[in-house]
C-alpha cells in the first residue's frame, strides 16, 4: 500500500457502500438517493485529490447536488479545473471506486489509477467544494469531509451556493495570478463581476420592468437575492417567488424550470399578468426559462432555444457592426431543440448549427470548436463561449468607426458578462435582461422570432433501460432490435412528425420526445412512440396513457 494512501482504509470503513446497489457516474455525475450516497461522496473525495495531484496541485471542484430532481436524491460531480466538467476519461475512475464493495479495495483501486496515470503522490491535493439546499446535503457534505481528510486536502469549504458558482470559483482558483484571470474566487466576486459587466451594458438605455423570479424553493432564491443588493439599480428590480428553502417537501415541487417545461405551465407561486415579465430556475440554479402570458391568458415558454437564438443574433450582429469579418457565431444544440428553432438559426439567421448528445459536456465541447460558440439545452441550461482565437481576433482589431469601437466593447462587457465555465441561471438571466433591455424589447417581442411547434417529452420506465443503444447525436436507436422501425413508421404518419427515444443519464427511465404540426399530432405520436417502447422493451409500472 502507498503511505498517501494510509488513512484512506480507517475512514472508508466509516462509510461503507450499501451492497445492493450499483452506482454509475452519468451525464451529471452520481445521482440517486441521498441517504445512499455516503459511500459514493466520500470516495468521490479521495478521488478529487488524486484528479488534482494529477493536474500539479491544481484545484478540482465537488459540488453536492441534483439539481432540479426530488428533494430525496442527491448527487454529487467533479469539476475540472477550468470549471468545466470531469474529464471523461476519469467518470469511469469514479465508477469503479464507488462501487468498490470492501475498503481494501478502495485503496487499491487508489493505487492502480495513481500508477496508471503516473501520478505524483507528493503533491498537495486543493479540492473547492460546496452543496445545494437538500436536507441529505450535511450527511454527505461530512462524509465528503472525511475523503479529504484522508487524503490530507487542501480543501475550501464554500458552504451553499449554487453549482455555477461552484464552477466560477474553481476557475477563479485555478486562473488567480494569470492572463486569464477570471475574477475572485468568492461569492462578492462572483456578484462584483457579473453586475458590473451588466451595468457596463445597460446604463443609459430606458429601466425595463420588474422580474419575477421563480427560484424552485433553491439554493437560487438566495443567491439571487445577493446578486440584486450587489448590483442595487433599478436596471435590475426582481421580485424573488419560491423562496422557502427550510420546509421539507417544497424544493423543485410544482416550481422550477423542470416544472415550467415539462408542464407548459406557470409555477405554483405566480400569477401571471399580461405585460409581466417572468423567469424560472431550477433546484441549483444552472438552468434559466422565460415565460409570459399574451392578452388572451396564454401561457408562452421562452425555452433553451429561444435563449440562445437571442444571444446568438445579438452576437452576430455585433460583430457585424464592428466589421469584423473573421469572427464567426456558432450555435450547438441538442436532438431536443425544437425543429422551428434549427430552422431559424439555419435559414433565417444563417448561423452554423449543430447537433451534440445530451449533457452541457457535449454541448460544451462542440462550442468550443466554434469562435463565439452559443449553446443550450432546450430546458434552460447553456452557456456562451468565446474560443482563443476570438479573443485574439478582438484584442487585435482597430475599429475604424465610434460605432464599430463602441460595438466591440459591447463584446467585451458580454463576455465578462458570461460564466465561460458552465451554464448559470444567474448569469444567463443577466444576458438576456442585458439583451432585452438593449433592444428595448418585451418578452413578446423576443418570442415573435419564431413559433415552437407543439412538443412532448415523456418518461417511460422499464425493466432495463441499458439496452437502449443510439447514434446520430442520439436521436436513432440502434438497439432494441426493430424498435427504431416502429418509431420510424409511427412519425412518418404525422406533418413535421419528429420523434426519437434515449435512455436517461440521469434517472432510471427512458426518454421519448416528440413534435408534429399540431398539439394534437405531436400528442398522438409522443403516446404511440411511448407506448410502443413500454410494449416492445419491458416497460413496468403503468402504460403510457393513449392519447383518445
Ligand atoms: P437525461 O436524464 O440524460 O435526459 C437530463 C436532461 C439533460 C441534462 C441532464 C443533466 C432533458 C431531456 N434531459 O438528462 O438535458 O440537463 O439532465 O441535468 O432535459
Ligand atoms: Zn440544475
Amino acid at each position: 500500500m502507498t503511505s498517501s494512501f494510509a488513512k484512506v482504509a480507517e475512514y472508508s470503513a466509516k462509510h461503507p457502500k450499501p451492497a445492493d446497489i450499483t452506482f454509475a457516474y452519468g451525464t451529471a455525475g452520481f445521482r440517486t438517493i441521498g441517504e445512499t450516497l455516503e459511500s459514493t461522496v466520500f470516495r468521490c473525495g479521495l478521488l478529487a485529490a488524486l484528479r488534482s495531484q494529477s493536474k500539479q496541485g491544481r484545484v478540482i471542484g465537488i459540488m453536492i447536488t441534483a439539481s432540479h430532481n426530488h428533494e430525496r436524491d442527491n448527487g454529487v460531480k467533479l469539476v475540472d479545473p477550468m470549471g468545466e466538467m470531469l474529464q471523461q476519461s476519469w467518470e469511469g475512475y469514479c465508477t469503479e471506486i464507488a462501487n468498490a464493495s470492501t475498503d481494501a479495495q478502495v485503496v487499491e483501486i487508489l493505487s492502480e489509477i495513481a500508477e496508471a496515470e503516473g501520478i505524483d503522490l507528493s503533491v498537495t491535493p486543493k479540492v473547492a467544494y460546496a452543496r445545494d439546499t437538500r436536507p441529505s446535503g450535511p450527511l454527505l457534505l461530512s462524509a465528503l469531509q472525511d475523503g479529504l481528510a484522508a487524503m490530507d486536502v487542501d480543501a475550501t469549504n464554500y458552504g451553499i451556493v449554487t453549482t455555477p458558482q461552484l464552477h466560477f470559483f474553481v476557475r477563479c482558483l485555478n486562473t488567480k495570478g494569470s492572463p486569464a484571470e477570471y475574477g475572485e474566487a468568492n461569492e462578492a466576486g462572483y456578484y462584483r463581476k457579473y453586475g458590473q459587466a451588466f451595468l457596463r451594458l445597460v446604463e443609459g438605455k430606458p429601466l425595463p420592468s420588474t422580474l419575477y423570479i421563480d427560484a424552485a424553493n433553491g439554493v437560487g432564491a438566495p443567491q439571487v437575492r445577493k446578486l440584486a443588493e450587489a448590483i442595487n439599480s433599478p436596471y435590475f428590480s426582481i421580485d424573488v417567488r419560491n423562496t422557502d428553502t427550510e420546509t421539507l417537501g417544497k424544493l423543485n415541487i410544482d416550481c422550477g424550470a423542470d416544472y415550467v417545461k415539462s408542464n407548459q405551465h406557470q409555477p405554483r407561486g405566480i400569477m401571471l399578468t399580461p405585460s409581466g415579465r417572468y423567469c424560472s430556475f431550477d433546484g441549483d440554479a444552472d438552468r434559466i426559462l422565460y415565460y409570459y402570458s399574451d392578452e388572451c391568458g396564454t401561457f408562452h415558454l421562452l425555452d433553451g432555444d429561444k435563449i440562445s437564438t437571442l444571444v446568438a443574433t445579438y452576437l452576430r450582429d455585433l460583430v457585424a457592426t464592428a466589421g469584423i469579418e473573421d469572427l464567426d457565431v456558432g450555435v450547438v444544440q441538442t436532438a431536443y431543440a425544437n425543429g422551428s428553432s434549427t430552422r431559424y438559426i439555419k435559414d433565417t439567421l444563417k448561423l452554423h448549427t449543430v447537433f451534440a448528445m445530451t449533457g452541457v459536456k457535449y454541448l460544451h465541447h462542440e462550442a468550443e470548436k466554434m469562435n463565439i460558440g452559443v449553446y443550450f439545452e432546450a430546458n434552460g441550461h447553456g452557456t456562451v463561449l468565446f474560443n482563443a482565437s476570438a479573443v485574439n481576433t478582438l484584442r487585435e482589431f482597430v475599429p475604424a468607426s465610434p460605432a464599430q469601437a463602441e460595438a466591440v466593447e459591447r463584446l467585451w462587457a458580454l463576455r465578462d458578462l458570461i460564466n465561460e465555465s458552465v451554464g448559470d441561471a444567474m448569469a444567463d438571466m443577466l444576458l438576456v435582461e442585458a439583451i432585452l433591455i438593449c433592444k428595448g424589447w418585451t418578452l413578446a417581442q423576443w418570442d415573435e422570432s419564431y413559433t415552437d411547434l407543439p412538443s412532448r417529452l415523456l418518461k417511460v420506465v422499464v425493466n432495463d433501460r441499458n439496452i437502449f443503444k443510439t447514434t446520430n447525436a442520439e436521436q436513432t436507436l440502434t438497439s432494441p432490435h426493430g424498435l427504431q422501425e416502429v418509431v420510424d413508421e409511427l412519425t412518418a404518419k404525422f406533418p413535421k412528425g419528429r420523434s426519437f427515444v434515449r435512455p436517461s443519464g440521469t434517472e432510471d427511465a427512458v426518454r421519448v420526445y416528440a413534435e408534429a404540426a399540431t398539439r394534437g399530432e405531436c400528442d398522438q405520436l409522443a403516446y404511440s412512440v411511448a407506448g410502443a417502447v413500454f410494449d416492445k422493451a419491458g416497460g413496468r409500472g403503468e402504460r403510457p396513457a393513449e392519447f383518445i
